[in-house]
């Protein structure tokens, strides 16, 4: 309880007192980035803003250097302090709110009047609170009346939540909390680099020995005690040719197979035709380590097997989940006590964003839209009637894709993401957004999809606000005030107000005070599966570690305490089981061929955080991480013509990318890679492809094939 002595101590001073130059003050909250959400003490005093690591469980003390370096977010050059309006001479020049909002209703008014209430779009994200996705989602449907909403979260962990839900009847990224991890013996990493994107969760692996799976030799993958390296796409076939071994090895827990699961037969059938030999042909791992591998992970008693993007990122990443879950079955891991399958969620937000509505087929309380008893439960919660609720729309990409087209949205309002980077196929999304009647884009920095808005909208950033967030083993955080805004910056939850009003809604349908939609949401997801209804300002603040569900079925002493173990007495489909998955292997939507022999993969770097748009502003980490560039192996590059510190065109079916080569030499010769961070002709996503997974809808981010080459003209 001591981190939560101080948070209450904290909290006293948070309220509505805010700094001035002359008192230090202090508030604990949380980091602005990633979804391990680090505790931090944020203090304020003689000017200057600093951020210093709290005693958290999930950081312990530690930050990476994002984390650190935090605070100059928030006066970063650049940052937007008044609304911008685009005039008819093309430019954005400054405007009022009240002309921003009246310029944005009047458009939306027209736009919806001509083409119906589909024309308008919506585009969230991960890293907005719990309370600004709700309102997001409400106000779409209701403000909006559109069907047309998703969110970034569709390109994150959309896969592992689509296989999550078809297993467990349930998808909380960690169905534990973190510190569990500290006692396993061994953890198997499918596709994760938490060295560089959770540095901290590295403190928790350190006691197990680790199997890591990635095409690249990591800052994780150098401290594991087995590294695999497949091919980019070939992680199903891998998983498959796991589980053949763990069977005909003789590690099937015959008891928890048939007390806790059903379909073990199915999916084993295609398992059988996936020998090693067979593996180590499509993947390219040897058999031994594939042994090896099976031999650590059965051996242990405390295991757990764990997801991140570089098994899911693919136009199979659901299957090749359920694939990794159906291993982790086989060996009886998940539902006990010390051991698991667990996805490693990405995003700030990323669990509570995907459980409160701004996902295209969803409703708050993780209910789905097309469910007529989630309708009515959510409608009467809303003041509307069920039948005024839309159906589910297009997926985050199909809805990029889609603008400015025949029978697509012609506005699009963008809160909390920057697909002008982060998505795939990204000249085309640029070009579709271009071609929008009404761009909206909500930022407090200028981001490169800011740039081609015809509005912009100054909004608050963490420091700046309260509300709560939830981390990625499903605990409720509060996200917690410091500092005024600057200039004329307003929350989203003013923005959503200010539009949905001037649409004709009644004010207090959408209210500005964070407090007040939470209690909202609250009632949304009660009897939901992310059920919040029992979660409260009051209880968090006092220190309460509140893991989702967490019903209101009793006040006081007796409220509920949350749930930070899931699955320990039943999984949660109607008869406790977890079900197999009958998975077969496939190709990635493209393989190298002779115009394009190499497997390009993409990912991160610790500097830098997605699309770059908050952490390319942070001198610091600028510095670290100054430009786009691309890991060749020694030999590839010298077949190509390049050296290290050469300029690259990285070339797909797509486009071109340009990137400085570094020479990694424990890279897989058919393979290259590059980080996703970086803008203008430096974008990864120039060259990636538009494949969809055909459940989860997430592109193939992970694997797509590119030839290399000397950029003539330099970088
Ligand atoms: N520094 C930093 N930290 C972050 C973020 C950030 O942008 N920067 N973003 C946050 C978010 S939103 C997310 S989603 C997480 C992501 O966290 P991670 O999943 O750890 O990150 P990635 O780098 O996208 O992918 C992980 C690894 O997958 C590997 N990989 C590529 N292709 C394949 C493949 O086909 N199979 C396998 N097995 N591996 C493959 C890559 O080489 C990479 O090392 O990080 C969070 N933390
Ligand atoms: N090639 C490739 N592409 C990828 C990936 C990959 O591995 N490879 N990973 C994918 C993944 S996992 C993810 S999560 C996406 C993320 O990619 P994006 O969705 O582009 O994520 P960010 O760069 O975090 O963009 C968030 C934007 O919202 C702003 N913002 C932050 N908080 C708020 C807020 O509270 N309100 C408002 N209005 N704005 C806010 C930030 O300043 C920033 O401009 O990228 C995906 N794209
Ligand atoms: S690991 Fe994530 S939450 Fe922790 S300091 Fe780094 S970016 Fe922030
Ligand atoms: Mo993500």
């Amino acid at each position: 309880m001591s981190e939560h002595a101080e948070t209450t101590a904290a909290v006293a001073l948070a309220g509505a007192e805010v700094a001035t130059a002359a008192e230090v003050t202090e508030v604990a909250t949380h980091c602005p980035y990633c979804a391990l959400q680090c505790g931090t003490r944020l203090a304020h005093g003689g000017g200057r803003t600093t951020v210093r690591p709290a005693q958290f469980p999930v950081n312990q003390g530690g930050l990476c250097q994002k984390g650190w370096t935090a605070a100059a977010l928030l006066d970063t050059p650049g940052r937007l302090t008044q609304p911008l309006v685009r005039g008819s001479d093309g430019r954005l020049a400054p405007a009022t709110w009240e002309a921003a909002l009246d310029t944005i209703a009047g458009r939306l008014r027209e736009i919806r009047a001509a083409h119906g209430p589909d024309a308008v779009g919506v585009f969230g994200g991960g890293g907005l609170t719990n309370e600004k996705a709700y309102q997001l989602g409400k106000f779409a449907r209701v403000a909006l009346g559109t069907s047309q909403i998703d969110y970034n979260g569709r390109f994150c962990m959309s896969s592992a939540a689509a296989a999550g839900i078809a297993a467990f009847g349930l998808d909380r990224g960690l169905p534990f909390p973190v510190t569990d991890l500290g006692s396993a013996e061994v953890i198997l990493l499918a596709g994760a680099n938490p060295a560089e994107t959770m540095p901290p969760l590295m403190r928790h692996l350190s006691g197990a020995q680790l199997i890591v799976i990635d095409p690249r030799r990591t800052p994780t993958a150098e401290t594991a005690a087995l590294h695999l390296q497949p091919a980019p796409g070939t992680d199903l076939a891998l998983a498959l040719g796991l589980l053949h071994l763990a069977v005909t090895e003789g590690h099937t827990d015959h008891g928890y197979l048939n007390k806790r699961t059903t379909g073990f037969e199915a999916a084993w059938k295609r398992a059988a035709a996936w020998w090693p030999e067979r593996v180590e042909r499509v993947t390219g791992v040897p058999v031994a380590e594939m042994r090896e591998a099976v031999r650590l992970l059965a051996g242990a008693q405390r295991a757990y097997v764990l997801t991140g993007r570089g098994a899911e990122q693919h136009s199979k990443g659901t299957d090749t989940v359920a694939a990794f879950i159906n291993l982790a079955l086989t060996l009886g891991l998940p539902g006990r006590e010390g051991s698991g399958y667990g996805c490693l969620t990405g995003q700030g937000n990323g669990q509570g964003g995907r459980e409160h509505g701004q996902k295209a087929d969803q409703l708050p309380g993780y209910r789905m839209l097309a469910d007529p008893s989630a309708r009515a439960h959510v409608a009467a919660v809303w003041g509307v009637s069920p039948d005024e609720l839309p159906g589910p729309g297009r997926s985050a990409y199909e809805l990029l894709d889609a603008l400015g087209t025949d029978g697509g949205p012609r506005a699009l309002l963008v809160f909390g993401s920057n697909p002008v980077v982060s998505a795939p196929r990204a000249a085309r999304i640029a070009d579709r957004l271009k071609s929008l009647d009404l761009l909206v884009v909500a930022d407090f920095v200028p981001s490169e999809t800011a740039e081609l808005a015809d509005v912009i909208l100054p909004v608050t950033q963490w420091a700046e606000e309260e509300g709560t967030m939830t981390n990625l083993e499903g605990r409720v955080l509060r996200r917690r005030r410091l500092l005024a805004p600057p200039g004329e910056a307003r929350s989203d939850l003013d923005v959503l107000h200010g539009i949905a009003v001037r649409l004709g809604q009644d004010p207090g349908r959408f209210p500005t005070a964070p407090r007040e939609v939470f209690e909202e949401l609250r009632r949304a997801s009660r009897g939901g599966k992310a059920d919040y209804s029992g979660i409260s300002y009051e209880r968090l603040d006092a220190g309460e570690a509140l893991h989702w569900p967490c019903p209101d079925t009793a006040e006081g002493e007796d409220a509920h305490p949350g749930t930070p173990r899931l699955f320990l007495d039943g999984f949660a489909h109607p008869d406790g089981l977890a079900r197999f998955a009958e998975v077969e292997h496939r190709d990635a939507a493209e393989t190298p061929d002779a115009d394009f022999p190499l497997y390009a993969t993409t990912g991160r770097v610790l500097a830098h955080y997605q699309s770059g748009a908050q952490t390319r502003r942070v001198p610091e980490l600028a510095a670290a991480a100054p430009e786009a560039f691309v890991e060749v192996h020694p030999d590839t590059a010298e077949r190509h013509g390049l050296r290290e510190g050469a300029a690259a065109r990285v070339v797909s079916a797509r486009g071109a990318t340009l990137a400085r080569v570094r020479l990694v030499g424990s890279l897989r010769t058919d393979t290259v890679f590059l980080p996703f961070h970086f803008t203008g002709a430096g974008r990864a996503n120039l060259i990636t492809g538009a494949a969809l997974d055909p459940r989860s809808r997430m592109p193939e981010f992970k694997v797509c094939a590119v030839r290399i080459e000397p950029a003539e003209a330099g970088l």
